[in-house]
């Protein structure tokens, strides 16, 4: 009887098994696997906020010799203590991990982009890779916080050097750093700032390179001019000290208003898209606030800067900044640049395309090998994005139209997800313990992560399909893809274009995985593969059904691009902004998300953010506001002649390594320098001039 009832028991459980998976039912939500740990390197030594810098005058101040000589002595330039600021900013030597610097040499970048011109207030990249981090100076900045702990984080003064608020919070005060010059030796002051604010942030025709909107200041803020150093901002929230992370680089870095201002379509004849091209790429020594200024570019080739004589940071002896005289950017493509940062053949590279990890390591790990290499915490992720626009954003044809009113079903998101193996797709980069199944949401870097937060859709196709079925789209003509119901889109086969960004294996990889992966699922994906460039473009105009898209500041530390997290305006989500006469047509869970991002940037407890962003990654993540694929840590690389990088770099967190070194303060010491200057002892020339002085 026993052995009887035994097998009845187990015959039961089998049929009881199988009837659940004739259902097919979807696999219940739960958390995403812990992930694998790796040979992290590099631990961070935190240290206060205030050890980094501050704003003070010192008894002297000095220059490289040749300057002196060949410079200061013919008179073409004044003593370098009339090109500093009266409060100069200085970097303490405490924060310096190999102390005070020496002049010479210079740092040799390879690059994937491409200049379109030095107009970076109307959106022209420069070619990205820290070209335009190193030009580009913001009213603070934040990348060296990664050394600073989460509980005592705010921006660090840059061009703002100090800032007050009002009893009430609603008004903050910046004050300008005094007496600081562009590197044409013109005032840099409040003009600069009114300028970029007024005309290339406020202004409708104008987007700022990464896409600064009024609404990144909050909804309603006003900025206005008290005096030449001083302006003065009005927020409708009380104390949204949110928003000094936004007066940092991507986002509120002004332009030479003296340059721009004359091409301005408000004050000349120019249209907007000529005002956009009035500095090509051959425009050489555009005026910057920048350690460095363009004196050489040749197309497909490099572009080489000088140091700005007139910059205005100095270390604590009163050395003019920065001790680097040239820095080099090389034209190229980005798996090439780590393939030259390990060779040696270049001097850094952010290693974040997993294809490339073995090769750079083993290449590291030689005895004489030329490069540093260390892996950061798990913040490179990418995500696949829906555009969720179906009130005419990127102006959709008919069948793109139906394609986004699928996006906008929940049923067809989560089939979506729950047909992505992300194990495979994360093999497909790299095996080893470096990938993690993404869900999507908050990077697990980042210190606002909680995994139990996070809702997983388990890879599970048989439940992916069921879902699809409930979307309303089944195979009406039996050849493996699903149609739209008959009158939508003709009831044709549901064609879905996704956008990739061509310049990087790893993008590419992935699209091809998404690709192979809905073709089981019965949706058929074709990719429009286009250059950086071009895909910013195309996703900022909305033209994409689906997007894959490497996570930028907004998932890897939360408190940067914050309202990228959500469309708390008309232009700041990735995947779902409004027409150009409209409002942007929020689902409802997405009301709860601008909800929570809003009382995120206006509260400053601590615990009350923490909690806010877990119940924004369960709301996203269960709702599949985007949808994850892979993440994974990056690794720096940076050759070992260099002196002051600082331990445990991440290659990205509140921006990239290229701001988070401190390149200003980097040298090389007197006996590693290496002949690889192209301008040896040259300044820029003046601006426009064809090269060097
Ligand atoms: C780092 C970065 C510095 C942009 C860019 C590029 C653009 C995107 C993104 C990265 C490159 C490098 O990233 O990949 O390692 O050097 O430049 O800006 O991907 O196409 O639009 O967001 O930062
Ligand atoms: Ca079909």
């Amino acid at each position: 009887m026993r052995n009887l009832c035994r097998i009845g028991i187990a015959a039961g459980l089998a049929l009881s098994v199988s009837v659940v998976a004739l259902n097919a039912f979807a696999s219940e939500p739960t958390v995403p696997p812990e992930p694998a740990t790796f040979p992290a390197e590099g631990k961070i030594s935190y240290v206060p906020r205030d050890s980094i810098l501050e704003f003070k005058a010192l008894p002297q101040y000095h220059e490289p010799d040749w300057v002196t000589e060949k410079y200061v002595k013919t008179g073409k330039l004044p003593p370098v203590q009339e090109r500093l600021p009266k409060e100069p900013l200085v970097f303490k030597t405490a924060n310096m991990p190999d102390g005070i610097g020496v002049y010479g040499d210079t740092m040799r970048h390879v690059i994937g982009g491409r200049p379109e011109g030095w107009n970076y207030g109307a959106g022209q990249t420069q070619g990205w890779g820290g070209i335009d981090i190193g030009l580009s100076e913001c009213l603070t900045r934040t990348a060296p916080l990664f050394q600073v702990e989460a509980k005592d984080t705010e921006p660090l003064p840059n061009l703002a050097k100090s800032w007050d608020w009002s009893a009430d919070g609603h008004k903050l005060t910046m004050h300008l750093v005094e007496g600081a010059k562009w590197s044409d030796g013109v005032a840099f002051n409040a003009d600069d700032v009114m300028f970029y604010w007024d005309d290339e942030v406020v202004d409708p025709n104008v987007s700022p390179l990464n896409g600064a909107t009024q609404e990144t200041f909050g909804v309603g803020t006003t900025l206005k001019k008290i005096d030449d150093y001083t302006v003065e901002w009005t927020f409708k929230e009380a104390f949204p000290k949110q928003y000094l992370y936004a007066m940092a680089y991507g986002t509120f870095c002004p332009g030479p208003a003296h340059i721009l201002k004359p091409q301005h379509p408000k004050y000349s004849k120019n249209t907007y898209d000529q005002f956009k091209n009035a500095f090509p790429p051959e425009y050489m020594n555009m005026p910057v606030m920048g350690a460095w200024v363009p004196v050489e570019y040749r197309a497909d080739d490099i572009i080489v800067l000088r140091r700005n004589p007139y910059y205005w940071k100095v270390d604590e002896k009163g050395n003019q900044l920065p001790y680097l005289n040239e820095l080099q950017y090389k034209l190229s493509t980005w798996a090439d640049r780590d393939v030259q940062a390990v060779a040696g053949s270049a001097d850094f590279s952010n290693l974040e395309q997993p294809e490339n990890f073995v090769a750079s390591l083993k290449r590291a790990a030689e005895a004489n090998a030329p490069a540093r290499l260390a892996f950061g915490p798990r913040l490179i992720g990418y995500n696949l994005r829906l555009n969720f626009s179906a009130n005419g954003w990127g102006n959709p044809d008919e069948r793109s139209q139906a394609v986004r009113e699928l996006n906008r079903n929940e049923d067809f998101r989560k089939g979506v997800t729950m047909a992505l193996d992300r194990k495979a797709l994360g093999d497909s980069l790299v095996k080893g313990p470096f990938t993690a199944i993404y869900p999507g949401g908050l990077s697990s870097g980042t210190s606002f992560y909680d995994r139990k937060s996070t809702v997983y859709y388990p890879f599970d196709i048989e439940g992916a399909k069921a879902e699809l079925a409930k979307a309303g789209l089944k195979d009406t003509d039996g050849d493996g893809i699903v149609n739209f119901p008959a009158g939508t889109a003709g009831g044709k086969n549901v064609e879905i274009v996704m956008l990739v960004n061509n310049d990087y294996t790893t993008d590419k990889s992935l699209a091809e995985g998404v690709v192979a992966q809905m073709e089981k699922l019965g949706l058929r994906v074709v990719l429009n593969g286009l250059n950086g460039t071009q895909r910013d473009a195309s996703q900022y105009s909305g033209r994409f059904d689906w997007l894959i898209r490497r996570n930028d500041q907004e998932l890897t530390s939360v408190v940067q691009n914050t309202e990228q997290l959500a469309p708390v305006g008309p232009k700041t989500s990735w995947n779902h902004r409004a027409p150009e006469s409209g409002e942007v047509d929020l689902m409802p869970f997405e009301k709860d998300l601008v909800d929570i991002v809003n009382k995120f940037v206006s509260t400053q407890d601590n615990d009350q953010r923490a909690s806010l962003m877990r119940d924004f990654q369960k709301i996203s993540t269960e709702h599949v506001y985007n949808v994850g694929l892979t993440e994974y840590p990056g690794a720096l690389i940076v050759n070992k002649r260099f002196s002051n990088i600082p331990q445990g770099t991440p290659i990205f967190m509140f921006n990239w390594a290229e701001d988070s070194i401190v390149r200003e303060r980097v040298f090389v010491a007197a006996d590693k320098q290496a002949k690889y200057e192209l301008f040896p002892q040259e300044l820029p020339g003046k601006p426009g001039d064809k090269g060097p002085m």
